[in-house]
Order: C-alpha cells, then sequence, then structure tokens
C-alpha cells in the first residue's frame, strides 16, 4: 500500500483564517453552536466541549443534556444555556436555532442517546460528530459530504471493523478510508493528528501537540472548537484543520507546566490568547 502525500499544518499558518472581529460585531454574527451530549456521569464532556466553543469565540453555545444534571450544569458555568432534553423532539426548536450542531461528548450508547442521535443524524445544519456519536454511527453507517467526524484511534477502528494496531499501522490510510465510506470532513486524532477532506486532495498533518493531552476530555474540547469555527464562517475542511492546529498550540501551552497532570480544562484556558495572537 502507498502512503498519500501528507500536508503539513500547523497553528502559525492556521492562524490566519480566524480574522478579528468587526467593531460593529454583535453576538449573533458570531455563531450559535449547539452541543447535545452529557449522559448521566458524563454530563463533564458536554460542558468542556460547550466551554471551549465559548473560549473559541462563538457567540451564544447551548448544551441539549440529560435532564438529571441540566440545572447543575447551568449553574455551574452561567455563560452556557443549558436545555434538560428528555424525548429527541424536544431538540427541534433548539436546532432551529442553532448555526452549528456538535453530537457525541458523552453522549453514551443507552436508548436516551441513540433516540438523540438518529434525530441528529438527519438534519441538515452544519454537524461535527465525536465520542459515542461515531459509535452508533459505527453501528448503522451513513455517508454525508458535509459533516466534521473526529475519531480517536479506538472509534476510528469501530468505523473501520478493524482493530486499533491496524489503524495506527497505517494512519493516512485508516483516515482516507473513512472518508471514502462515511464522507465529509475526517479528524483522526492521536500523535499526528489527520484530517481528510475532499479525496481529491492530500490529507493534512498536524504534528504539534504532546502526550500531556493524553487526558480525559481533551477530545471534547477539540469538538467544541470545531463547532465554534465552523459557527464563526469557515468551511468544514478549514474549522478541522483549524481547529485541531490551535487545540494542539493550547495543549503546547499549557504542557509549559509540565505535561504529567495536564487536564483538559487547561487546554480551554489556553485557548484565548491564541486565538487572539496575544503574546507571538
Ligand atoms: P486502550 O484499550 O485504552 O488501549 P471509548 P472514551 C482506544 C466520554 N468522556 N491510541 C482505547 O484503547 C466521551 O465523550 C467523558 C490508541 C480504548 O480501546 C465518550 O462519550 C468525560 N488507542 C465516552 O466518555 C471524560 C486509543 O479507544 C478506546 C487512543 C467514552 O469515550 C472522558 C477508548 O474509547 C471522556 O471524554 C489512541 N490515541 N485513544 C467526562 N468528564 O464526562 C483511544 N484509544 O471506549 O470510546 O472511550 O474515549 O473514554
Ligand atoms: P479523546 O481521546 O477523544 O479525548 O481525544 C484526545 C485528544 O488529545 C485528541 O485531540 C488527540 O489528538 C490529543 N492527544 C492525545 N494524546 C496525544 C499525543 N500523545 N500527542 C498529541 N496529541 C494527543
Ligand atoms: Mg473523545
Amino acid at each position: 500500500q502507498t502512503t498519500p502525500s501528507l500536508r503539513r499544518i500547523d497553528w502559525r499558518q492556521q492562524a490566519d483564517s480566524l480574522r478579528p472581529r468587526p467593531r460593529t460585531a454583535h453576538k449573533g454574527d458570531c455563531g450559535h453552536v449547539l452541543i447535545i451530549g452529557g449522559a448521566p456521569g458524563m454530563s463533564g464532556a458536554a460542558r468542556l466541549a460547550g466551554e471551549a466553543a465559548l473560549r473559541a469565540g462563538a457567540g451564544l453555545v447551548t448544551i441539549a443534556t440529560h435532564p438529571d444534571h441540566a440545572a447543575w450544569l447551568n449553574l455551574s458555568r452561567p455563560e452556557l444555556m443549558v436545555s434538560g432534553v428528555a424525548e429527541p423532539g424536544e431538540l427541534t426548536p433548539l436546532i432551529e436555532r442553532a448555526d452549528v450542531l456538535a453530537i457525541g461528548p458523552g453522549l453514551g450508547r443507552t436508548n436516551w442517546g441513540r433516540g438523540l442521535w438518529n434525530h441528529v443524524k438527519e438534519q441538515h445544519t452544519p454537524l461535527v460528530v465525536d465520542a459515542d456519536a461515531l459509535n452508533l454511527l459505527a453501528e448503522s453507517p451513513l455517508s454525508r459530504p458535509d459533516w466534521v467526524l473526529t475519531p480517536h484511534p479506538g472509534e476510528a477502528a469501530r468505523l473501520l471493523g478493524v482493530s486499533i494496531a491496524e489503524v495506527e499501522q497505517d494512519r493516512p490510510h485508516a483516515v482516507a478510508e473513512i472518508q471514502r465510506r462515511f464522507g465529509g470532513v475526517v479528524v483522526l486524532k492521536g500523535a499526528g493528528t489527520l484530517i481528510r477532506g475532499d479525496s481529491q486532495r492530500p490529507s493534512s498533518v498536524c504534528s504539534e501537540g504532546n502526550p500531556g493531552m493524553a487526558t480525559a476530555g481533551a477530545g471534547d474540547v477539540l469538538t467544541g472548537l470545531i463547532a465554534a469555527l465552523r459557527g464563526q464562517g469557515l468551511d468544514a475542511e478549514a474549522a478541522a484543520c483549524t481547529g485541531v492546529c490551535l487545540h494542539a498550540a493550547a495543549g503546547d501551552q499549557a504542557a509549559r507546566g509540565g505535561e504529567r497532570g495536564l487536564i483538559a480544562s487547561d487546554l480551554i484556558a489556553a485557548l484565548r490568547p491564541l486565538a487572539n495572537r496575544i503574546g507571538e
């Protein structure tokens, strides 16, 4: 098998796609992100994605989550709007108000999460698919031209029906194959994250980031970032490439305090100066 050529990307180069805000900007111009996830016990995943979206410049962020913890989640970060959603139909008014959807962080695979996924996968709003939504996609494959899929190697293995070792053995092939089967833009996470969009162009690779990012919730942060960038007008491939590089740069910034013990919230804390190019 020949390895296709790769385009190297990094934050320095990708930062140019974040233009300064116009003087007259208001929050309605900056994208309304709807995060769907957070089964009982995993509300933190949805909150991390939501908070990352705010720090990446989203104007409004709503979290649609399990009713058990909706009130708590709302109090824990008052800038987030939170809706407890018991049934998929309750998503409809939330989706109507959103510019971009991100589904999966902490979604789980019970009937609650399944119902939400089955509803959301039919929507035409720009969509980022991560975590358990990818596992549900693997169970009932579907292809769409416009979504962004963000599997880690375990999720990639489920999507392809192969072992994690096989994914890792030839990552460029794995990302291209997921894109061929499921469409859209695919982000294969891990050291040297790969991004594959239009199959006519080479995949991109980001070599920034570090093993400190091997920590709970790091991927949930990336999901919120990509959704926020999509909501600020970047197309799916640009949002994926810029989001991956910004996330990796935040990881490298956070790792200045040491890789071991880095937590996902440290990535969020590093985002704002980077996204505004302060201290370059
Ligand atoms: P192994 O076996 O450890 O070697 P799962 P999850 C593999 C939520 N979270 N390279 C790994 O391999 C998420 O959003 C909630 C190689 C294992 O087989 C999801 O909804 C949090 N292998 C849900 O939990 C914080 C790799 O993948 C498998 C790999 C489940 O997501 C945590 C694990 O994947 C979490 O984000 C790599 N780089 N990376 C919260 N605070 O609420 C992964 N694997 O079974 O899909 O579990 O990723 O934890
Ligand atoms: P997840 O497994 O979904 O929480 O995603 C983990 C995130 O951290 C992904 O964006 C990975 O690319 C990143 N990450 C994890 N381990 C490393 C590593 N060793 N080097 C660079 N990035 C990593
Ligand atoms: Mg994850």
